[in-house]
């Protein structure tokens, strides 16, 4: 049954009228990652694949809320102290206590929802969810008066202030503004952003799901965001995205070697992204491609946030001959992403699905990426 059916259908089982549709989508990022929270850029797009929720207003002062794939319903209040357990649950309070803080409007409502992000795979699930429910919640009971960015903020401090992740803005800002067939660089300093066409004739971008779990909460991705933000202190400046490779030589010897590796690869991929959007612009996959391995290197090498095998998914393609790879998102499992030439395509997904299944034991999911609309509603 396709998603909106399925829930349609539940909806009815429970609450026996139904609701609004809305939905909201995963991402991709091509290239600049972890530079969100360093006030870098980052080139992510919305992707075709989604969570949906049904919801309508209860008239009472409480949230009841099911989750079809995780088969579990849960009940919640509206404040503070109302918090649930359950963590899939917690990024629908955060949503909600969000807007609050900011003055806006949350009464109690029903809710079922489900998706088809994978979880776990680096393609930001929890941002489509926090998202889906951002616009639906500014729809229903705000009349459309936060506009998209604080939207997106409202995921993100959700993260910060429920779930434990100090993330940046880069998935939730994807999930809310994607377009159709477009990348969009964000500046996420200045959180200026521009839509760039992204319909190849010549390649492909497709996705290689490891299978390896991604959990960021506990993870050490925090602690990544930590050193960036000790090296900049040592370099007086907000962010690392006002820091140089001279300026983090010159401080060499008095930051950690870790710490001074981590600021190296940020400082490094700033300008990838900007390198990428300019060799996009004139159809040159060539450097486009070249870009996303040295990411994948900075990212394994320095970053050290890749795994044994997302780094033999990366040398599978890079011996292959695919013309781009690295690793996407966070970190610490899920997918690479793959630039791949038509003509290679279907023979690269057989030889990586293979041998990666040999090593392994298991097979890599693999998507081809759909660049797609981000939160919308899907119908009355
Ligand atoms: C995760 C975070 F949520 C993003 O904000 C970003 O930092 C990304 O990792 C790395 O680029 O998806």
């Amino acid at each position: 049954m396709e998603l909106k059916e399925k829930i349609r259908k539940t909806f009815l089982e429970r609450f026996n009228e139904p609701g609004t549709v809305y939905a909201s989508a995963g991402r991709i990022n091509l290239i600049g990652e972890h530079t969100d929270y360093n006030g870098g850029f980052v080139f992510p797009g919305a992707i075709d694949k989604v969570i949906m929720a049904e919801i309508r207003p209860n008239g009472m002062e409480k949230v009841r809320v099911f989750s079809i794939d995780i088969n579990e319903y849960v009940e919640f209040g509206l404040k503070e102290e109302d918090a649930p357990n359950e963590q899939w649950a917690r990024y629908i309070f955060g949503v909600c206590r969000e807007i609050q803080k900011r003055g806006g409007v949350v009464k109690g409502f029903d809710a079922v929802f489900a998706g088809n992000v994978p979880l776990g795979a680096g393609l930001s699930s929890s941002a489509a969810l926090e998202s889906c429910f951002a616009f639906a919640l500014n729809d229903l009971f705000n009349g459309n008066t936060i506009d998209k960015f604080e939207l997106a903020k409202i995921g993100q401090s959700t993260e910060h202030n429920y779930c434990g992740v100090m993330c940046g803005i880069m998935d939730q800002f994807a999930s809310v503004f994607g377009k159709k067939d477009n990348l969009m660089r964000l500046d996420c300093r200045s959180m200026e952003y521009e839509y760039f066409p992204f319909k190849s004739d010549s390649h492909k971008l497709v996705l290689v799901d490891s299978r390896v779990k991604h959990e960021l909460k506990d993870s050490p991705y925090n602690k990544r965001r930590e050193s960036c933000e000790r090296v900049a202190k040592k370099l007086g400046v907000e962010t690392l995205r006002d820091a140089t490779a001279e300026m983090l030589n010159t401080v060499k010897g008095e930051i950690t070697a870790e710490d001074y590796m981590r600021a190296k690869f940020v400082i490094e991929e700033k300008e990838r992204v900007l390198d990428v959007c300019d060799a996009l612009v004139k159809g040159d996959y060539e450097t486009v491609g070249k870009k996303m391995y040295e990411t994948h290197d900075g990212l394994s090498k320095d970053y050290e946030v890749s795994c044994e095998e997302l780094d033999f998914l990366n040398d599978v393609a890079k011996e292959l001959g695919v013309t781009g790879s690295r690793i996407m998102g966070g970190g610490f499992g899920g997918c690479t992403i793959n630039l791949v030439k038509n003509d290679l395509h279907d023979d690269f997904i057989k030889v990586v699905t293979d041998r990666f299944n040999e090593k392994y034991g298991h097979k890599p999911e693999i998507y081809d990426v759909v660049i797609s609309d981000g939160a919308r509603k899907i119908e009355d």
